[in-house]
């Protein structure tokens, strides 16, 4: 009975520990380069501190050459670059889906969701939530699905 309880204390211990430490982990810090004017990216950013990110706000004129130099082809455009950890992140990605990348480091350009669908993180509109789909850049351009969101099944 003793022995028992002595180990759940230790266990106690240990899961208190573990949060500690996740709660003392460094924010993953993002920068992110947006037009002035742009209030979606303005949302997304919000959605990105509220995740417990540490955001660097660049306003440009054009955020193109920071897309084209962090390997986003163009025809995955959106109205924003974020730069983490060495990938390239374009529009509206969720803040989990930018987690799961830099946790798993995959050899790629980085992430996007091409356009402004309304429903993603920073593109809310009361309770429409088109389907869309968070793709994984590789460096030759290429892209798969990295996550898929509102889609039948999913
Ligand atoms: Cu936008």
């Amino acid at each position: 009975m003793r022995r028992r309880h002595f180990i759940g204390t230790l266990a106690a211990g240990a899961a208190a520990l573990a949060l500690e430490r996740a709660l003392a982990a460094p924010a993953p810090a993002i920068e992110v380069f947006k037009t002035p004017g742009c209030g979606c990216c303005e949302a997304w950013v919000g959605h990105l501190r509220a995740s417990g990110f540490a955001v660097t706000v660049r306003d440009v004129d054009d955020t193109g050459p920071y897309r084209a130099r962090a390997g986003i082809p163009e025809r995955f455009g959106s109205c924003h670059t974020g730069l983490i950890a060495g990938y390239g992140i374009e529009g509206h990605v969720p803040a989990a889906d930018i987690r799961r990348l830099v946790a798993a480091r995959p050899a790629a350009a980085g992430l996007a969701v091409p356009g402004m669908t309304v429903g993603s993180p920073g593109m809310e509109q009361g309770s429409r939530k088109d389907p869309f789909d968070v793709f994984l850049i590789r460096r030759d351009g290429a892209a798969s699905v990295f996550a898929s969101y509102g889609k039948r099944g999913a």
